[in-house]
């Protein structure tokens, strides 16, 4: 039996989320994993296949999935390179550092660091552990979806799903899931913000495009081509993928609100999920008929995140302020 590294989070619900939303809201509470985030689910799972005998992994990520690949090594007794871009706060850097991981700043986005991640892998013969684009990483997130259904018990179904989108590996776990569970008729609110919106410029587009640069704050969303899997899901007409945007101000805003009633503190990239909740977008679905009527309850990812502390609020705050 394989060891795990991720916890079964809580699933709580919010009385405040309920309350605007006018359902039942239940949050999958992700931001308590051991490194911050639920890329751990993944990327155990990942490492637990691919790194047992490995010399060393190397992760290109935005911050979290270094973090996930940090921890699991330090576990493993493997050690972690891990690149991330110059869009890093250094706060991440740090706990990056603090969980034993060898730290490069490579590039000023997301796609350069992992240019050099695949280069460092070729030449050094590092096990590559990517952030969001592998099978292994999608089987592993899925155990969230099983998770939450343990805890609503038999019988009890959501009426959507709300998650935030970067890469697209949180998108492709949480289908996969949704498969395992027999719940792929619920639709799935895909949120990103505007300039790293990835998924949401493939689906206009029509095929997967490269954005010419990441302008969002949300740096942890960063990434300027989507996966092949999560587009191939939001063309597939057996599922309801609905992607939508936030803008940087309204992921702020939900982080806000969300430390004032809830008191828990997620970056940016989380905030991205949390905002429909507070900006009326869930109703304004209902309302244009892409959400049914009443719509039975939501269940909110809150998928955590690192690249936050109160220094770090007040920085966004300042920088957003329109
Ligand atoms: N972050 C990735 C990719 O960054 C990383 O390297 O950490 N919520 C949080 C807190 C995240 O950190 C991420 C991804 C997502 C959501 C989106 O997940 P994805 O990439 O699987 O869609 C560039």
């Amino acid at each position: 039996m394989a060891e795990h590294f991720h916890l079964n989070t809580p699933l709580l619900e919010s009385v405040s989320m309920s309350k605007r939303v006018g359902t039942t809201v239940y949050m999958k509470m992700e931001n308590s994993q051991p490194s911050g985030s639920f890329k751990i689910r993944g990327i155990g799972h990942l490492c637990q296949k691919l790194a047992r005998q490995s010399k060393g992994v190397v992760c290109s990520s935005g911050g979290n999935a270094g973090m996930a690949a940090a921890y699991v090594a330090r576990r493993m007794g493997v050690p972690a390179t891990v690149i991330v871009p110059s869009s890093t706060p250094q706060l991440v850097v740090q706990r990056l550092q603090d969980q034993g991981a060898t730290v490069r700043i490579i590039g000023k986005v997301w796609d350069d660091a992992n240019a050099e991640a695949l280069r460092l892998a070729e030449i050094e013969g590092l096990t590559f552990v990517p952030p969001f684009d592998h099978p292994l990483l999608w089987q592993g997130h899925a155990s969230l979806v099983v998770e939450a259904a343990a805890s609503l018990g038999p019988g009890v179904k959501p009426g959507a799903v709300l998650l935030s989108v970067g890469g697209g590996g949180l998108l492709c776990g949480v289908i996969q899931g949704l498969k395992d569970v027999g719940w792929m008729d619920v639709p799935v609110i895909a949120m990103e913000t505007v300039g790293a919106d990835c998924l949401n410029a493939a689906i206009k587009a029509g095929k997967v495009v490269t954005l010419d640069d990441i302008t969002s704050e949300a740096k942890c969303l960063g990434a300027k081509t989507v996966c092949k899997q999560a587009f191939e899901y939001a063309q597939c007409s057996e599922l309801k993928i609905i992607s939508e945007l936030v803008t940087d101000q309204q992921a702020l805003h939900a982080i806000q609100t969300f430390l004032d009633e809830e008191r828990v503190l997620v970056e940016m990239a989380c905030g991205a999920a949390l905002a429909p909740v507070y900006t009326g977008l869930v109703h304004r679905l209902q309302k244009e008929g892409r959400l049914p009527t009443p719509l039975g309850s939501l269940l909110v990812i809150v998928c955590g995140g690192s690249s936050i502390n109160m220094e770090q609020l007040t920085s966004l705050k300042h920088k957003l302020k329109s």
